[in-house]
């Protein structure tokens, strides 16, 4: 047991007083305690946390600071932390008394359990943030000081505190099964295809996605029952912080208020301010930039090192794009082509029936954590969140990936993501699709606090790297490996590994003058490149991060569509049919003028939102770069 978790007696003592559930769960667990001590000695779980300053990778200086250590990724520990009853707690309760909330800012959080009103719209996911992130501090300080020979922290989860779903919430008192739930969106009573009883959670879940066409609204209902009930808890966590990545394993499923986490963040709190009291931190805002600071202050560093020699070159080594050919692998080629005959897709995206009927379209958020479908600006929002959290991810872990062809066109002119553009597509060597299937399978990737509030989900298909390993679109269901997605919104970017060729197309081969076929790699969906125009690879900057671009830029992909206009003056590329005519002495000003941004309040938002982003991307074209160069960058 760690050592701050306090007795069972002390315990009581922080229970808010008015929170009555978590007395009935405090009895609960306590008469756990006392007869069934058994169960303590069945918990053996696995935990694990790895600390990881960024991999050096040949660019970076390798800084000898204390910090610069490493947890082994594997070991066991005897975790006594008790399997909780599910059904002994009302999921979703919250405190029932409530007051207007009394402060103005939107930058404010609060922690789940104060009394205030507008905590119950909807999750704050900073608030759920600021508790890992706490235990997190916690533990790096007690490290650094000498004083901790404890095993790093494994978390608790439930997917409630990661993805909003408070859509449920009404239903959650009725319980309703799938008979009577089949009326909801609904004009007529028709049984819901596919949904199952399941009367001790929701009443009702679903475990597939919708080969057919539903309405927005059915289809969220949909994912977030699946959240609710059926989805597996991530395998891990990944903590960003600065160049720094905290990877902490998940052992069971408990949300906040079922847990002891609340408990125990009072606790030390109410140690770290004696003068303070139980209520007066429940009533304090709170913020998880706060405990990041903290974790710089136990390191006695920034979490960013900015005095990195700055490089314009990524060395891959060759041999990163072949895979052994072991006998799981051959194992993996025949179930990926079984399923392919079955049509049995790894990855489903929403298929929307508007409400009327009149139209139907598949679109590209993945089903599971589907809401609603986004307007354009929104859905950009949403894209460029999760390239700047995976790009992050990526150079704090040392995994090798650059962009694909396709956003190659709309970089070259600003570093951004071209408005045509619907998914981004990210390439990585087979060895790191490879180590981010063994290593970060089904894990969520959470963002900085200081970057944003967002989290995200890897997911590698089982058959990934089938399509490319034989060149053959037949190989595999899925042409992507994997996604990272956006669990608040359901959108997705797709990551595509690539592998040495079997075999190359003849003209190809006559277009690079080469026959060598070692001189080839290709992605599963049938892209080739020949590797003296692919590496090394080029720094430079993507959506404001720092990222890797191919040497060269296939031909084909030097154009963009016609549909759109470059506008010099505001680095933007602007739909052809808009913004035809802005006056010469309208562009001298244009910063400061709807005229200028072309007349149109979309293009001038999102003019001011990039403006920082395209301008520094222009000014290290071709440099060299280190993280400083990301830093000043405001989007
Ligand atoms: C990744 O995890 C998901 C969910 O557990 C699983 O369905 C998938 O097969 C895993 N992929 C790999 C490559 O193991
Ligand atoms: C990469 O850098 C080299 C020079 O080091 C340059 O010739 C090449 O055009 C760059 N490629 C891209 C795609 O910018
Ligand atoms: C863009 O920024 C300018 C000046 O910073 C401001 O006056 C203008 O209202 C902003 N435009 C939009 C559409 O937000
Ligand atoms: C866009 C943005 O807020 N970037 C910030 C991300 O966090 C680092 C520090 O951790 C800041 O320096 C950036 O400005």
């Amino acid at each position: 047991m760690s050592t701050y978790l306090p007795s069972s007696k002390e315990e009581t003592k922080f229970i808010p007083r008015n929170l009555s559930w978590k007395l009935r769960f405090k009895k609960t667990w306590n008469l756990y305690h006392k007869f069934l001590p058994i169960l303590y000695l069945s918990c053996l779980l696995f935990g694990g946390f790895v600390y990881i300053s960024k991999k050096t990778n040949g660019i970076h200086s390798n800084d000898l600071s204390i910090d610069n250590f490493q947890f082994d990724d594997t070991y066991q520990s005897n975790n006594d932390q008790l399997d909780l009853d599910q059904q002994a707690l009302t999921n979703l309760k919250k405190p029932t008394i409530f007051e207007e909330f009394p402060y103005e800012s939107k930058d404010l959080t609060m922690l789940p359990i104060a009394p205030y009103e507008h905590l119950q719209d909807k999750l704050d996911f900073r608030s759920t943030m600021t508790f890992y992130l706490e235990v997190i501090k916690n533990y790096v300080a007690k490290s650094t000081s000498g004083s901790n020979s404890q095993p790093p922290p494994t978390f608790s989860f439930n997917w409630k505190d990661f993805v909003d779903l408070n859509i449920l919430k009404p239903l959650l008192q009725e319980k309703p099964n799938c008979f009577r739930i089949g009326a909801l969106g609904a004009t007529s009573r028709i049984p819901w295809e596919n949904c199952l009883d399941e009367p001790r959670n929701l009443g009702f879940v679903f475990i597939n996605p919708s080969l057919y066409p539903e309405s927005e609204f059915r289809l969220s209902i949909r994912g977030k029952s699946y959240l609710y009930t059926a989805a597996p808890l991530p395998n891990k966590l990944i903590f960003l912080a600065g160049e720094l990545a905290f990877v902490t394993r998940v052992n069971k499923r408990a949300s906040l208020d079922e847990g002891t986490m609340i408990d125990e963040y009072l606790q030390r709190k109410l140690k770290e301010n004696p003068g303070s009291t139980q209520e007066k931190i429940i009533r304090t805002p709170i913020n998880p930039s706060d405990e990041i600071d903290g974790i710089s202050q136990a390191l006695k560093r920034d979490l960013i090192n900015f005095n990195v020699e700055k490089s314009l070159h990524v060395n891959v080594d060759d041999n990163s794009f072949s895979l052994p050919t072991t006998k799981e692998n051959k194992e993996k080629s025949m179930l990926a082509n079984a399923a392919r005959h079955n049509d049995d897709r790894h990855f489903r995206n929403v298929l929307i029936k508007s409400k009327d009927g009149q139209w139907e379209s598949e679109e590209q958020y993945d089903w599971r954590f589907f809401n609603k479908k986004l307007n354009n600006l929104n859905k950009k929002k949403s894209l460029h969140s999760i390239v700047e959290n995976y790009l992050q991810f990526c150079t704090n872990l040392g995994i090798t990936t650059w962009l694909s062809e396709e956003s190659l066109t709309s970089w070259n002119y600003n570093g951004l993501i071209g408005p045509w553009e619907d998914t981004i597509r990210f390439e990585l060597p087979a060895s790191d699709v490879s180590r981010i299937a063994n290593s970060f399978n089904y894990s969520l990737i959470i963002s900085d606090p200081k970057n944003g509030t967002g989290n995200y989900l890897i997911d590698i298909s089982p058959w990934f790297l089938e399509r490319a390993r034989y060149n053959d679109g037949g190989a595999a269901p899925d042409p992507a490996d994997g996604r990272i997605i956006d669990t608040h919104t359901g959108v997705y970017i797709e990551l595509i590994g690539v592998i040495n060729a079997p075999r190359i197309p003849k003209d190809f081969a006559a277009q690079h003058k080469s026959e060598k076929v070692s001189e080839y790699v290709v992605t599963g969906r049938g892209n080739f490149w020949h590797l003296p125009s692919l590496l090394p690879l080029n720094k430079t900057l993507y959506e404001g991060k720092i990222a890797n671009v191919p040497k060269t830029i296939p031909e084909q992909y030097l154009e963009p569509p016609i549909e759109y206009h470059y506008k010099d003056h505001l680095r933007l590329f602007v739909d052809s049919k808009k913004c035809t005519y802005v006056p010469e002495e309208e562009k001298n000003k244009f910063d400061q003028t709807y005229i200028g941004c072309c007349h149109d309040d979309l293009i001038w938002k999102d003019y001011n939102s990039t403006k920082f982003a395209t301008q520094k991307f222009l000014q290290i074209k071709g440099q060299p770069i280190n993280v400083l160069d990301e830093t000043d960058i405001n989007f």
